[in-house]
């Protein structure tokens, strides 16, 4: 989706979710600018059962003049509603009516039936999003400080300080952002109140601690959901702990927040796992949160408390995957058949026919920069996810044939390349041509009938999820030589060989 698409609207309400943090109100912020100076009837407004008291967003609201409106009252709006850094109909934002609705996030999808949505889960940030989207409109934030140091502030709240950065295009709007340093820095020293300290303090007090699961679970008292995660960033880096659950229970349900410090279990996936079927939850690798509704909790889990069901749930958590480690799987598994892989195309490029000799570059992907001091005689290839290899030209010309179109197939974030020196940027969409396997693979795969987590070796540090119905894959004759491929995939790129 392309934020011109949406200029059709005369009247726009644009919705942060309900106790906004930064990151909701910076990107809604961005978009009431953009269609504002486009002449259209723009409000940002948010709602939810309280009001903003977290010092560094008053803070911010104030310095930035930041239009934001709290409507707990308002039922239904005209024109278009944007929801921005949530999900329409989620637990997390309050439903308002509207004719036309439109989703810009950065969570786990919870929904299709908004069709006008953007969702990129790969992103840091929602201010990252919003960034992108408005460059692609050529809408220069840096003539606008106080957007600038906005999204600045967003991207630095949701990445824990940009220590989480890992999308290419968080690094990019980091890199390029002008912003105000003396009110990030006061920002960044006026996070809680000392009402707020006190909660932490008490909630810590009465943590406990589950020893075969090295998880420490903590109740709060009613609270603001950001102080939830306070405590819980503080719990996780107590020495014997993986995982930390924070929570806090409310007449409505109970909000909690998930950590984790360890490979094998991404905060997210946990805390989407907490409230399967009765609430929702989402998140990041190391940071997650969700919310269990009341009226659904007491229908199926009235016999447990809070801690008894977290605890339940966090054992079962465990038992529902295996782990595999490429190195040290056991070849044959009888359980797996042949198959023929049909070849792939890809991508490639000549570096040297982009880059001088002798000149140092990064490519910057979308999971990585990959810092290269030669262009003599690589090929650079891309593949359909994103993924960029870089091979020997000798090599190539064994492996591949190239094709004489261009490589055309949609990422959300082709490769460049950054030339060190001069901080130039080269889009290599342009220069990219398609080229294609030479040969078949024979391949040897199962479906699943338990999920698993993926590890390369044990110093992997980012395992691939599969699901029961995935298929796992084995081809000897490639480095990565175990993978998982969705059930579509593998049906569409892979023939059964008869014997
Ligand atoms: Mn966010």
């Amino acid at each position: 989706m392309r934020l011109r698409e949406l200029l059709v609207y005369s009247e726009i309400s644009i919705q942060c979710h309900d106790n906004p943090d930064p990151d909701t109100i910076a990107s809604g912020f961005a978009l009431y600018c953009y269609y504002k100076q486009l002449g259209k009837k723009v409000r940002l407004i948010y709602s939810g059962d309280r009001k903003i008291t977290k010092p560094n967003i008053i803070m911010m609201i104030e310095v930035l003049k930041i239009p934001l409106e709290y409507v707990p009252e308002l039922k239904k709006v005209t024109g278009l509603l944007i929801t921005v850094d949530c999900q329409y109909g989620a637990g997390n934002v309050t439903r308002i009516e509207s004719d036309s609705v439109a989703i810009i996030d950065h969570h786990i999808r919870e929904t299709s039936i908004v069709t006008k949505q953007e969702i990129r889960s790969e992103l840091a940030s929602s201010a990252t999003l919003v960034w992108d989207m408005l460059c692609c409109e050529e809408f220069d934030v840096n003539q606008y400080i106080e957007i600038s140091t906005a999204l600045y502030y967003g991207l630095f709240t949701d990445s824990s300080a940009f220590t989480e950065l890992r999308h290419a295009l968080d690094k990019d709007m980091r890199d390029s952002l002008k912003y105000d340093p003396i009110l990030l820095r006061k920002l960044k020293n006026s996070i809680i109140t000392l009402k707020e300290l006190e909660i932490a303090g008490m909630a810590l007090i009465r943590s406990s601690y589950n020893k075969a699961n090295r998880c420490v679970m903590v109740k709060a008292q009613e609270c603001d959901p950001n102080i939830l995660g306070l405590i819980s960033d503080f719990a996780l880096q107590v020495d014997c702990v993986n995982v930390v659950i924070v929570y806090t229970e409310t007449i409505q349900g109970i909000k909690y927040s998930v950590r984790s410090c360890v490979k094998d279990i991404r905060a997210n996936e946990l805390a989407v796992f907490l409230s399967q079927d009765i609430g929702n939850g989402g998140g990041h690798r190391d940071k997650g949160a969700g919310f269990i509704s009341r009226n659904c909790y007491e229908l199926y889990y009235s016999h447990l408390n809070a801690d008894e069901y977290f605890l339940t749930k966090l054992t079962k958590y465990y038992q529902n995957y295996d782990l595999i480690y490429c190195n040290r799987y056991v070849l044959p598994d009888l359980a797996m058949q042949p198959y023929k892989r049909l070849p792939v195309s890809k991508g490639c490029i000549d570096l040297e026919s982009i880059i001088p000799k002798g000149v140092p570059f990064v490519i910057r992907c979308q999971k990585e920069d990959i810092i290269c001091t030669t262009s003599a005689q690589r090929i650079l290839l891309v593949e359909s996810e994103g993924q960029v290899e870089i091979i020997k030209e000798e090599e190539f010309k064994k492996k591949y044939d190239i094709k004489p179109q261009a490589y055309n197939i949609p990422l959300n974030y082709f490769p460049r390349i950054k030339i060190s020196e001069s901080e130039q940027f080269i889009y290599l969409k342009n220069y990219t041509r398609e080229c294609i396997e030479k040969t078949e693979r024979v391949v040897w795969a199962r479906a699943l009938h338990k999920d698993i987590k993926l590890f390369k070796d044990e110093e992997d540090e980012y395992y691939k999820l599969g699901k029961i119905g995935d298929y796992l894959v084995v081809c000897q004759d490639r480095e990565e030589f175990m993978y998982i491929s969705t059930k579509d995939h593998f049906e569409r790129h892979y023939k059964e060989i008869e014997e």
